[in-house]
């Protein structure tokens, strides 16, 4: 790839597993919004552009609502909806995805019907040709114990995201701090772009 390219990377996962203090972090851009509160905090496509200070590159990060956001009125189908909608209208032309960053937060207890819905979602979103370049990054590593976050980790390895595994997805932790972060960067800097095509009749691919 052209070193004058823009390096590209989606964001996406559940509602509060910590995707915009992920950007911020990595980005140093206080502007991303936080949540503090139990409503969902993105309720719009962000973008922040950063020069990546390790390569020189410059990269264009893409914030997305959470699924299953809890405000009123917007489900699972329309998150999906603006993600795909604005991935084409941005992307479809010359431009594509290098990385597909999915959070999971390693805290939580079970992995119940909404987080496996959301993790459908995302699959059928990113397309199984591109698996490779998503990176599952799991956060809340400070709300568990190491032997728990560990068997946890190797449980979504083995059981609930075998096929990303299968496809080539790397598995990454947060730890809260811009050096973690920015390894999640340097990783996908050494991935080939994605072949996406989003197709608006049928984004639900994979
Ligand atoms: N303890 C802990 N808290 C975290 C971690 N990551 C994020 N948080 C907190 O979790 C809350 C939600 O984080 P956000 O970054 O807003 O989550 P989001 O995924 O962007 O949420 P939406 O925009 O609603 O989809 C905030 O209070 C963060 O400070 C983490 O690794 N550990
Ligand atoms: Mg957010």
């Amino acid at each position: 790839m052209s070193s004058q390219e823009e390096i590209v990377i989606v964001v996406m996962g559940s509602t509060g597993t910590g995707k915009s203090s992920f950007i911020n972090l990595l980005t140093g851009d206080n502007t991303v919004k936080i949540g503090n509160t139990l409503n969902s905090e993105t309720s719009e496509i962000q973008l922040i552009r950063f020069i990546d200070p390790a390569s020189r590159r410059k990269v264009v990060i893409v914030d997305t609502p959470g699924f299953d956001d809890s405000r009123s009125g917007v489900t699972n189908t329309n998150v999906l909806t603006t993600i795909t909608e604005f991935l084409l209208e941005e992307y479809d032309k010359d431009r594509k995805i290098n990385g597909l960053v999915y959070l999971h937060r390693i805290s939580d207890t079970r992995f119940g019907g909404q987080a496996s819905h959301n993790l459908k979602l995302f699959k059928s979103l990113c397309g199984r040709d591109n698996f490779k370049n998503v990176v599952a990054l799991t956060t809340f590593w400070d709300r568990v114990d190491d032997e728990t976050g560990r068997r946890r980790e190797a449980e979504l390895k083995a059981k609930f995201m075998k096929d990303l595994v299968e496809g080539g997805a790397h598995f990454m932790r947060h730890d809260r701090s811009m050096e973690g972060d920015r390894k999640v960067l340097k990783h996908i800097l050494t991935l080939a772009s994605t072949n996406h095509s989003y197709s608006r009749r049928d984004p639900c691919r994979g």
